[in-house]
């Protein structure tokens, strides 16, 4: 059952499920994430996580921050998993083998942008054609931040990593990051939806209606990375307001696979060079001969929101 979220302070002080104590870097967005996830709601959960940092830093044998049932899967593997653990129920519960079959319990996965984006996509993509009645959230943070940020299918443009350094002859990055929500949409997820911590409503709603709603879910979450996108740990939520008021992240659900509900329009809009401003990965972007991939990322993000208030009105 969803919890009745009063205020941000009973929320952030009602968790008792994923504890403080862990190793992600200060001001890593993974935590927020999660955390928000767990307090939601009061139901059971089967817990499934891909390798990546959130896993590695979580549970260090002989501790943990989980207090919920909590597997760790290979890195590609978190749907199979969790749909898996969610079919292994369905069969316990029609044969009476369950011994408290009327507490409802939910079936969860999370992986980094590489575990979804990337190497976990086909798994991910069958788990959610096969029906199973859980919910993936991927903790997008553009990188393989665990093994020291190399690209994913999910990096912008633009951005330097290990394995697209930006330098004399490159900008970084080349490719547009994938559009994983209109995939999973089209994939027949009857629930998908961009998430980022600094709209921690926002994100409780679509989290609530995830787990409510029969059948696979998925959730792109945002996950500001102090350590590979190059800012001070203090500014996660800064950052992550840069990214949903310039529109790079635009925050919004899809239902059904066509009806397309925008949940936050900032009141100003704000350019997309305050966003890429702010972090050390975009730095070189702000040279002379590299100024014309700014306006060309301002143009790209202004034409996603057009199509997205477009498909809103339409309904299709
Ligand atoms: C099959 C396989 N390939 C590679 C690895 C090494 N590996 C572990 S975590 C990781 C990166 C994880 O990146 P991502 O999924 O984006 O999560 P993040 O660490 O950024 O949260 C890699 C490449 C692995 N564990 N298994
Ligand atoms: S490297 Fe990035 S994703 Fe990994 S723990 Fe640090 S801030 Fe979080």
């Amino acid at each position: 059952m969803n919890k009745e979220i009063r205020n941000l302070k009973q929320f952030s002080t009602s968790n008792d499920r994923f504890e403080g104590a862990h190793l992600l870097c200060p001001g890593c967005a993974h935590s927020i994430i999660v955390r928000e996830l767990l307090n939601c709601t009061d139901d059971n959960l089967v817990i499934a996580n891909a390798t990546g940092c959130l896993e590695v830093c979580t549970a260090v044998y002989p501790h943990t921050s989980w207090d919920a049932s909590w597997i760790h899967i290979g890195f590609e593997n978190a749907a199979t998993s969790a749909s898996g653990a969610e079919a292994m129920y369905k069969a316990l519960k029609r044969k009476g083998k369950l011994k408290d079959p009327d507490k409802p319990v939910k079936f969860v996965a999370f992986g980094g942008d590489g575990a979804t984006y990337d190497i976990g996509f086909q798994f991910l993509s069958g788990a959610v054609e096969r029906g199973h009645d859980f919910t993936y959230v991927c903790l997008d943070n553009e990188v393989y931040a665990n093994t020291g940020g190399q690209r994913s299918s999910s990096t912008p443009i633009g951005a330097s990593t290990t394995t697209t350094p930006a330098g004399r002859i490159s900008y970084g990055e080349k490719k547009m990051k994938k559009d994983i929500v209109s995939i999973m949409a089209a994939n027949g997820a009857p629930y998908v939806a961009q998430v980022s911590p600094n709209k921690w409503k926002d994100m409780v709603k679509k989290y609530q209606k995830a787990l409510s709603i029969e059948g696979p879910a998925f959730i792109n979450a945002m996950s500001a990375c102090t350590t590979e996108w190059k800012f001070p740990s203090n500014e996660t939520i800064q950052v992550s307001d840069l990214a949903t008021d310039s529109l790079v992240f635009p925050l919004y659900e899809i239902e059904e696979g066509h009806k397309l509900t925008i949940t936050y329009r900032p009141r100003k809009i704000i350019p997309v060079r305050d966003y890429l401003g702010a972090q050390g990965r975009f730095k070189h972007l702000f040279k002379k001969e590299n100024e014309y991939l700014i306006e060309a990322m301002q143009k790209s993000v202004d034409a996603k929101w057009e199509l997205l208030q477009r498909r809103e009105e339409a309904g299709v």
